[in-house]
């Protein structure tokens, strides 16, 4: 009961029961339509990038309340993430990534609530969260030849790939000097098309792309008649590598990439392509039909591929409309040759032959969102707003004058980057809500110093006009999220003993104990409320202790930690889960470890000592 008076609640409260008591029918009255009362849910997950957080967040939709944070690249003491063996592997060397854009798995073009895909812009990799029991499973990379993952994880309509495009081009294979003054000769951007397993989900490089040195921002990926396609932004078609604020910011247009990866799909399949560090890279001059350039107003940013498919909306954040592209004339201008030039051997389409229209949306255009009923929302940065518009067809009048294709203006707090509508990537977005993700808060809320959260603000776009609903804050730092209706996700509630098949899992403590080998001493534990089995582990100084921690619960959210003091160790199990996780015994001394997650009622009786024998 953050935002509202006693009286008004109850009124608010009255409200919701007089229409049904639905926690989403998104009245005009405002907060009652957002207002989820305690014990009831939300109706959509909200997925959240965390930026260079690492994470991913989880909300419920339409109450912005935080759920759950999914560690992915970053370690997470409250998961114990970071600690296990296998998340350690996970991670490899690094230990943070910059999340930027999730991408929800799909089958026949909408969501299967299956998978969740996320980009690690830093360190050139992607992960895959499992919707099942909501835990990071794979992390991919770094990708090889790949530099800057910023565009991406862009999934197809059947999840056959993750599209990624590099934000930064550097020379080719990575790891090769060459002096920055020679970067329009020597260095390279990608576009990698990371093969997803319909079954596993597990991914792998399939194929790449050579471009120029652009830096490739956002894309999408199409869907209907342009299924098949992935379209990306670029800045700096000036190919500067110093002072890019001035230097990339020269000429009036740049290019959108689209790419045809079915295309690079059979190209890698009909012929002998060079593998570089072992993925197959396409040359695109040498294999037509698998890239063409658009020109696309100053230094655009996001390009959104409408529900039908057919619409490409790319915002040019240096110029006040976004450009709508058909993609219908892209592919009468390809089969007719209809180009303006090409650069270096990649077709550049001619500009008038395919643009539908520029839609004066306002100042500081950057992504465009869809409801599903032919209207598109534009954020815009420097206006502090979104731009509700109409996409094609126009009437006459409208095409004469465009501004009257915008149809609703409302401001947010501050500076908005992405926007989200659920399902909006997809072919039937979900409608009824818009997330304003601020980038600045400026004087709303209260003060944390000079660093302050950013902003989440929640629009209701039901009816006509667009209506601000409520606000909430994030840690650092979203970019995009994805929503999705809270039916299509099913969850587990345990993992179930018949289904645990780690090796080393035990299940009575009989079966438990301290094994040795040399200086390697092997430790099978259980843990339920609220002892551990053993709760005594004598080693030797020097000693590689390894533990395999059964829980043996098969209760929902029956978790139970494994702290050993002073051991930079925290393993946190869910009920039914083994982890893996290995300290080395340097210290001579007595340790106590204990249940670092409140369990029971003896939660603090739950404890024991390592015991380190000095050498
Ligand atoms: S970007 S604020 Cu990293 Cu998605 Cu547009
Ligand atoms: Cu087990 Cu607390």
């Amino acid at each position: 009961m953050r935002r509202f008076s006693l009286p008004l609640l109850f009124v608010l409260v009255l409200g919701l029961v007089g229409c049904g008591g639905s926690s989403s029918s998104n009245s005009t009255d405002g907060a009652p339509a957002s207002y989820v009362p305690p014990g009831e849910k939300d109706d959509y997950y909200l997925f959240y990038s965390g930026g260079h957080s690492g994470q991913v967040f989880v909300a419920g939709l339409p109450s912005l309340r935080e759920i759950q944070t999914v560690p992915v690249f970053t370690p997470s003491p409250g998961h114990g993430y970071g600690f296990s063996k296998k998340s350690k592997e996970m991670m490899g060397e690094y230990r943070w990534g910059d999340v930027h854009h999730p991408g929800l798995s799909k089958t026949e073009g909408t969501y299967d609530g299956r998978w969740l895909f996320v980009n690690d812009n830093a360190n050139n990799r992607v992960a895959r969260i499992s919707l099942r029991d909501f835990k990071t499973k794979q992390i991919l990379g770094p990708i090889p030849n790949s530099m800057g993952n910023h565009g991406s994880s862009f999934v197809t309509p059947n999840t056959e790939y993750l599209l990624v495009a590099t934000r930064f081009s550097v020379p080719l294979p990575k790891g090769t000097h060459a002096p920055i003054e020679t970067y329009q000769e020597n260095f390279n951007g990608i576009v990698s098309g990371v093969d997803v397993d319909p079954e596993t989900g597990e991914m792998s490089v399939g194929w790449q792309v050579k471009t120029p040195p652009f830096n490739w921002d956002l894309g999408s990926t199409g869907k209907g008649p342009s299924d098949g396609w992935a379209f990306w932004t670029s800045y700096n078609t000036e190919m500067a590598h110093d002072s890019l604020e001035i230097n990339a910011s020269q000429r009036d247009r740049d290019y959108a990439a689209f790419v045809n990866w079915e295309r690079a799909e059979e190209v890698v399949q009909n012929n002998d392509i060079d593998p570089r560090n072992g993925v197959p890279l396409i040359d695109p001059a040498e294999h037509e039909g698998v890239m063409y350039f658009v020109p696309v107003s100053k230094s655009p940013h996001g390009i959104d591929a409408s529900p039908s498919g057919r619409w490409i909306v790319a915002s040019g954040k240096l110029q006040p409309t976004t450009t709508v592209f058909d993609f219908e004339q892209f592919r009468t201008a390809i089969e007719n040759e209809d180009f303006q030039g090409e650069f270096r051997g990649v077709p550049i389409v001619n500009y008038d032959s395919v643009v539908e229209g520029e839609v004066p949306v306002g100042q500081g255009p950057l992504h465009t969102q869809y409801d599903g009923e032919g209207n598109a929302y534009t954020s815009l940065f420097i206006e502090s707003a979104v731009a509700k518009w109409s996409l094609p067809p126009w009437d006459e009048e409208t095409q004469q004058d465009m501004s009257r294709a915008v149809t609703d203006k409302i401001s947010v707090q501050y500076n908005i980057g992405h926007l989200l509508i659920p399902g909006s990537d997809t072919q039937e977005p979900y409608g009824d809500w818009l997330v304003a993700m601020n980038k600045l808060k400026k004087d709303r809320g209260l003060s944390v110093g000079p660093e302050m959260p950013e902003t989440s603000q929640l629009i209701d776009i039901s009816g006509q006009e667009m209506e601000m609903i409520e606000e909430d804050y994030t840690p650092p730092e979203p970019h995009f999220a994805q929503a999705v209706p809270a039916d299509v996700i099913d969850p587990i509630e345990v993992y179930k003993q018949e289904n645990n098949d780690h090796p080393e899992a035990r299940w009575n403590p009989d079966n438990t104990g301290v094994t040795r080998s040399g200086d390697q001493v092997t430790v099978h534990m259980i843990s339920k409320r609220s002892q551990y089995y053993p709760d005594k582990v004598e080693v030797q100084q020097g000693d590689e202790v390894t533990f395999h921690l059964t829980n043996i619960e098969q209760v929902s959210d029956m978790i139970h930690g494994f702290g050993i003091a002073e051991h930079n160790m925290n393993a946190v199990v869910s009920p039914g889960e083994t982890k893996t996780f290995s300290i080395t015994a340097d210290k001579a001394g007595v340790y106590p470890f204990y249940c670092t997650n409140f369990c029971s009622a003896l939660h603090q009786e739950m404890q024991g000592y390592l015991e380190v024998k000095p050498q």
